[in-house]
């Protein structure tokens, strides 16, 4: 019975027998930041601190946890009699409720010239860390919740929700472009020019300088054949004894013509071109038809 007794008490591991160590641990300041206040979209350093007022070194390693997700864990070594260590992981916070806390994953007493020794520590859990981390749109320091003016544009949240703008995007100022108004001497072509996309206002703009300048002769010699053919016209309608079917020719030429002058007088390039040609044609048209 004795020897069963005995066989019965060596069986039982030792560290049921263990209390777990008071004189180490976290230390009661629980977690800080590197920056406080600090804002989602920031990464900062979470810190903890660790405790040993026992009689042998400890060692160990701490994990860090974001609402029970690991954040990363770091190792420690603090002497014995009194000394503490810091320990941390960096975080990269984002917008919302976090719970962060600090767990003891593993700790051992270690002697000199021995090998570590798993033991279990009382301060095992720092005092967690409880945070609702916001945004700051304009970095100011100041968090969008307590921020009158989030996108420090200079017009308060409370307007700029009135007024419809963008309480967090700076409103760009009105460029001049935008304010410009068409001058009086703008044509149809420029106003539809200045509609169209940069990328092509410009080289656009350009071919209507040119053809400008290309057309001007031409638009000057429409006009001259137009009223020539006005002319024409009037001689034929003055006549008794002109040909019906030579009126109407010269009515139409003479519309073809007017037609032409107007698409040159207002310029659109797109049409302008073909009609010059339907212009060269009419007039060759009309030579053959008014040959003496
Ligand atoms: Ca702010
Ligand atoms: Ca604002
Ligand atoms: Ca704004």
């Amino acid at each position: 019975m004795k020897t069963l007794l005995m066989v019965f008490f060596l069986a039982i591991p030792a560290f049921v027998f263990a209390e777990p160590l008071s004189n180490a641990g976290f230390l009661q300041g629980g977690i800080w930041y590197s920056k406080d206040p600090f804002f989602a979209g920031e990464t900062v350093r979470v810190y903890a601190a660790l405790f040993n007022s026992g009689s042998e070194d400890i060692a160990g390693a701490i994990e860090f946890l974001d609402n029970k997700n690991s954040i990363g864990s770091s190792d420690f070594f603090v002497e014995r009699g009194g000394k503490f260590t810091q320990v941390w992981v960096d975080w990269s916070a984002t917008e919302g409720e976090h719970l962060i806390e600090a767990v003891i994953t593993k700790v051992s007493v270690i002697r000199v010239g021995g090998s570590p020794v798993a033991i279990e520590l009382q301060q095992a859990r720092a005092q967690e860390s409880l945070r609702q981390v916001e945004k700051d749109t304009d970095k100011d320091g100041i968090g969008n919740n307590t921020d009158t003016d989030d996108d420090n544009d200079g017009t308060s949240d409370a307007q700029e929700l009135s007024e419809g703008t963008d309480p967090l995007a700076a409103s760009s100022p009105i460029s001049e472009e935008e304010n410009a108004v068409p001058s009086e001497q703008t044509d149809i072509t420029d106003t539809i020019i200045a509609l169209l996309p940069e990328a092509v206002e410009k080289p656009i703009s350009e071919i209507h300088a040119a053809a400008q300048s290309l057309l001007a002769p031409v638009k000057e010699q429409v006009e001259q054949k137009q009223e020539q053919a006005r002319q024409q016209l009037d001689t034929l309608n003055g006549n008794p004894e002109a040909n019906s079917t030579e009126k109407t020719k010269a009515s139409f030429y003479l519309a073809s013509l007017s037609a032409a002058a107007f698409v040159l007088k207002t310029e659109i390039i797109l049409y302008a071109f073909a009609l010059f040609l339907a212009y060269l044609f009419l007039k060759a048209l009309a030579r053959r038809m008014f040959k003496r």
